[in-house]
């Protein structure tokens, strides 16, 4: 049948034009050649014929399973989304290249030989390492770019916002260092931030360089996840009427081909396509290589990429082939050589970037006599010079030119270059090119030679650095050009005015306590209410939730602030008539990511950092299981410190025993720890709800009215329990990370003595720190220690060991390198020095959270943890198993009074009897 069709196409196509095999793949691919242009069109009108006799003879299914056969028998790749190996844009539709071709390559030249001398030269008298060969086989990409393209901030523009490849970043100082933004000082210290003078930092770190890097990149997948997400934010500001711009911005992501093996880098790209993103365009550098070797040796990156992206519903822009091709492929009546160009794969193609001209012609071009012919014309110089498409301005230009003009859709640019492009010997194309660092004196020369870089042979062996003087023409058309596109690229500036925060007063409600039990999750729902009806930030609050609202009680947010939805609500939802309905609208506040926490950590990094990247103060709020907050994600965790993130992480259903019932890949007794790594990570283990409002009250001021680079992470937990009022004076502690919560009672001195009891004459006191709701087995044991063993245990709230530490240890620090001063003591050693006994601390998470602050408790620190896998069961028999309920606290306060000498052991054994606890029962942790 598909024989016959075939057939009845050729006759129908042949009474028109003479078939080709190049005219299909000119039709396939969409490239209707100038000089073709009549051809294109009777091949569309045949074709159309042949499509409408079928429709008609077949029907509609049919003539369509019919037409995906023989598509995919004129694929030579498989079935997919793919088109030929070819440039997207044909030579007859590129816009001609608007520049002045000459002065680019020479300001690209020095620009190459600066990147690669801060690396030389920083790896000659250090290790510091550096890498050469990301930016090499990118110079053109960035600088076709950075002299026609990304725009800088203006007064009423926010500026491109622009995710450089972090291996590239030597490309992005050398630019900066003709731009007369770095001097050569900065790029002597290349790598080494510490030397004297301040230097560079090896990849794009704001935190290190806040006010020339805006976005962190170079853990591979985050930059594009980021960008992703960013690009929708900037769209939810619009939408929400946040920001007015008269143009919009684009956002750019330039990455790796092997980063593209990374999860978040392709994870997410349906968002953008679904969300009509048309302001992204993502630059892959397909140089083929990773950091061992080729990227796909035995297929083609490009290909699969363009596969996945075209699927996604991305624009997709190839640009294969530089300039030389074109005349190569107009030649190529037979379509053999684009046949040639799809059965070689990458790993050809390395070898071929390597290997001499000569090679090529025989192992490419010799494959096919015809194609031996076609070249005939070029010497084997010629051969090995013929220029991929990222390496040609011409082609790039023409690409990001279709990019930014293209509406609807994302784009992405699949650009093909060379690693290491113009190393030569010293690492073009080869599998350790990646890892180069270091170049010989010939080497060097050759390289000079090649970019023609005016450094004479007495110096070249110190790898100078080359700036030519400002009057000469690169620089005032490097200037030029940055100017007309608004001002210079990478650049970070915060102009955001502060918040108008509430005050503590505001909070007013959480401080009175509530005889109804609450867990600190409903009281966090009931605290972002109040937040948004809170005239000077209410707008700025932005809730982030993977699918999870219904969980954490914050689906009653749907109907008051609605979710977002750049399409709003298309249909009627199921549950209008309900009080708390599914609303989407365009303005709605609300991000609900779906199932990615991935995702909602991007999100809430575009947010968190929108009072740098767009002088709007943003305030999110992004509510998770805390299970799958750091230890799901802590590289973003961890990112969002560097980029200087603002905002709230709320880790809810926290606790390994307080989630019950989920077991092991849910009960979190950890994140605390993780997010205790943070730098910048202020991480918290409310209580109770006036706890919560302080902490949440003072991070808003910190951060969102004095300006303070920092960010908050919150256990919140769904036990409910009766949430207290709050003592008074206590905020300083809260905030702090400890306060005593509720005295023991005074007890008369011992009433017993001898066999089985306490030592007489002696007044016990202990101490014990909970935190998050198992505070509440520290509140029982303190009434069973009372009542049965004649022990005062005053009861306090541990509201964050990680900010106890950092103190103590800032303290500590200080008294050592001052030792002849008078010491300062720490927060913690100030409120425990005048306190008598022994200190227990009693935790829903594993010890190590309590035990950060062990070496500045008098006389140690007994912790009580969760250490070990969590079991789906009740609470009562989680806390059990884990050992930290009243029963088993009362134990290890009485066994902590043993060492001290104030308990005898009788008195242990018994409280183990009486408490009902088996002593065999097995441990909770495996090794
Ligand atoms: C998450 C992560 N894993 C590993 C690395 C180490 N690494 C740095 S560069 C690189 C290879 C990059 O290859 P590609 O993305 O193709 O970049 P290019 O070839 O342009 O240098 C690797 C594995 C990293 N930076 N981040
Ligand atoms: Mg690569």
């Amino acid at each position: 049948m598909l024989t016959a069709y075939l057939l009845r196409l050729k006759k129908q196509v042949n009474s028109t034009v003479n078939v080709q095999k190049k005219d299909i793949y000119d039709l396939r691919s969409g490239r209707v050649a100038g000089s073709n242009v009549s051809n294109g069109d009777k091949w569309s009108q045949s074709l159309q014929s042949v499509f409408e006799l079928a429709l008609e003879s077949q029907g509609p299914e049919r003539t369509a399973r019919l037409l995906e056969k023989l598509a995919g028998q004129l694929r030579s790749a498989p079935p997919g989304f793919n088109t030929p190996y070819i440039n997207t844009i044909p030579p007859e539709q590129q816009a001609p290249f608007p520049g002045d071709r000459e002065i680019e390559r020479r300001i690209k030249s020095y620009i190459r030989w600066n990147a690669m001398a801060m690396v030389v030269k920083a790896n000659s008298t250090t290790n510091v390492g550096g890498h050469i060969s990301t930016f090499a086989s990118s110079a053109t990409l960035y600088e076709v770019a950075f002299n026609h393209f990304l725009r800088g901030r203006t007064d009423n523009f926010p500026g491109d916002i622009v995710y450089f490849q972090g291996h590239a970043a030597p490309g992005m100082y050398a630019r900066a260092f003709l731009e007369g933004r770095l001097d050569e000082r900065h790029l002597q210290n290349f790598r080494q931030e510490l030397a004297e003078g301040g230097g560079l930092s090896s990849y794009p770190h704001p935190y290190l360089m806040p006010e020339f890097w805006q976005f962190p990149t170079v853990s591979m997948g985050l930059g594009p996840i980021l960008s992703l997400y960013q690009a929708r934010f900037n769209r939810y500001l619009q939408a929400r009427g946040l920001v007015e711009w008269t143009e919009e911005p684009k956002l750019w992501a330039f990455l790796g081909d092997g980063e593209c093996d990374e999860p978040e880098t392709l994870g997410a790209i349906t968002l953008a396509a679904r969300e009509n993103l048309d302001n992204l365009v993502w630059v892959i550098n397909c140089n083929l290589q990773r950091l061992d070797g080729p990227v796909r040796g035995n297929g083609k990156i490009i290909q699969e990429l363009e596969g996945l992206f075209r699927g996604a519903g991305w624009n997709v822009i190839k640009v294969i082939w530089g300039t030389d091709w074109d005349e190569l492929l107009a030649r190529d009546k037979s379509g053999l050589l684009l046949k040639r160009m799809e059965e070689a794969v990458d790993g050809d193609y390395q070898k071929y970037s390597v290997e001499p001209g000569s090679y090529t012609r025989k192992h490419f071009f010799g494959k096919y006599p015809e194609l031996l012919e076609l070249v005939n014309h070029l010497t084997d110089e010629q051969i090995s010079k013929l220029l991929r498409g990222g390496h040609d301005a011409r082609k790039m230009y023409a690409a990001y030119k279709t990019a930014v003009e293209h509406k609807g859709q994302p784009t992405v640019i699949l650009a093909k270059t060379v690693k290491g492009y113009g190393l030569g010997e010293a690492g073009e194309g080869r599998n350790i090119s990646h890892q180069q660092k270091k170049m010989n004196e010939k080497e060097l020369r050759e390289f000079r030679e090649r970019f023609k870089i005016p450094i004479s042979d007495d110096v070249i062996a110190e790898t100078p650095f080359f700036r030519p003087s400002p009057d000469s023409p690169e620089i005032k058309y490097l200037l030029e050009r940055r100017k007309a596109l608004g001002g210079f690229l990478p650049e970070r500036k915060v102009t955001a005015p502060p918040l108008d925060v509430p005050k503590l007063d505001d909070f007013a409600e959480f401080f009175k306590g509530s005889a109804s039990e609450a867990s600190t999750t409903m009281a966090f729902v009931r605290l972002i209410s109040v937040l948004l009806r809170s005239k000077g930030i209410s707008r700025h609050i932005v809730p982030i939730i993977p699918d999870e609202a219904r969980t954490f009680g914050l689906d009653a947010l749907f109907k008051d602030v609605g979710i977002y939805s750049s399409k709003g609500q298309l249909y009627d939802p199921v549950d209008s008539k309900s009080l708390l309905y599914y609303h989407e609208a365009k303005d709605g506040q609300i991000l609900e990511e779906g199932i990615t926490e991935t995702g909602s950590m991007a999100s809430f990094i575009a947010a968190a950092t929108s009072y740098a990247t767009h002088g709007v103060p943003m305030v999110p709020f992004y509510i998770y299981y805390s299970m799958f907050g750091p230890q799901r994600v802590g590289d973003l965790f961890w990112l969002a410190g560097d980029i200087r993130a603002k905002g709230f992480l709320l880790g809810a259903t926290a606790g390994r025993t307080t989630l019950n019932g989920e077991g092991l890949q849910h009960q979190d007794g950890h994140s605390l720890l993780h997010a205790s790594t943070v730098p910048t990570l202020l991480a918290y283990d409310p209580a109770f709800g006036y706890e919560l409002a302080v902490i949440v009250a003072d991070g808003l001021r910190r951060m969102y009215a004095e300006g303070e680079n920092i960010f908050y992470y919150l256990s919140l937990y769904n036990e409910n329990y009766p949430m207290p009022p709050m003592p008074a004076g206590v905020e300083d502690g809260i905030l702090k990370g400890l306060y005593k919560f509720k005295p023991g009672p005074e007890l008369p001195l011992a009433r017993r003595t001898g066999e089985g009891g306490r030592r007489s004459g002696e007044g016990i006191k202990a101490h014990i720190f909970g935190s998050g709701p198992i505070i509440n087995s520290a509140l029982k044991a303190q009434e069973i220690l009372a009542e049965r063993y004649d022990v005062s245990a005053d009861i306090w709230s541990a509201t964050s060991y990680k900010l106890l530490r950092t103190d103590a240890i800032r303290c500590r620090r200080w008294n050592m390198l001052h030792p002849t001063q008078p010491p300062k003591k720490s927060y913690i050693e100030t409120l425990l020095a005048k306190e008598q006994g022994t200190f227990v601390a009693v935790s829903d998470n594993i010890r190590s959270v309590p035990d950060q602050i062990a070496p500045w408790v008098p006389g140690g620190l007994m912790t009580l943890g969760t250490d070990g896998f969590g079991r789906s069961d009740t609470r009562a028999r989680l806390r059990r198993f884990f050992e930290i309920d009243a029963e088993s606290t009362v134990i290890a306060t009485l066994f902590a009074l043993t060492e001290k000498g104030q308990v005898e052991r009788q008195m242990v054994e018994k409280a183990i009897k009486d408490l009902g606890v088996n002593p065999e029962k097995i441990q909770p942790q495996i090794v």
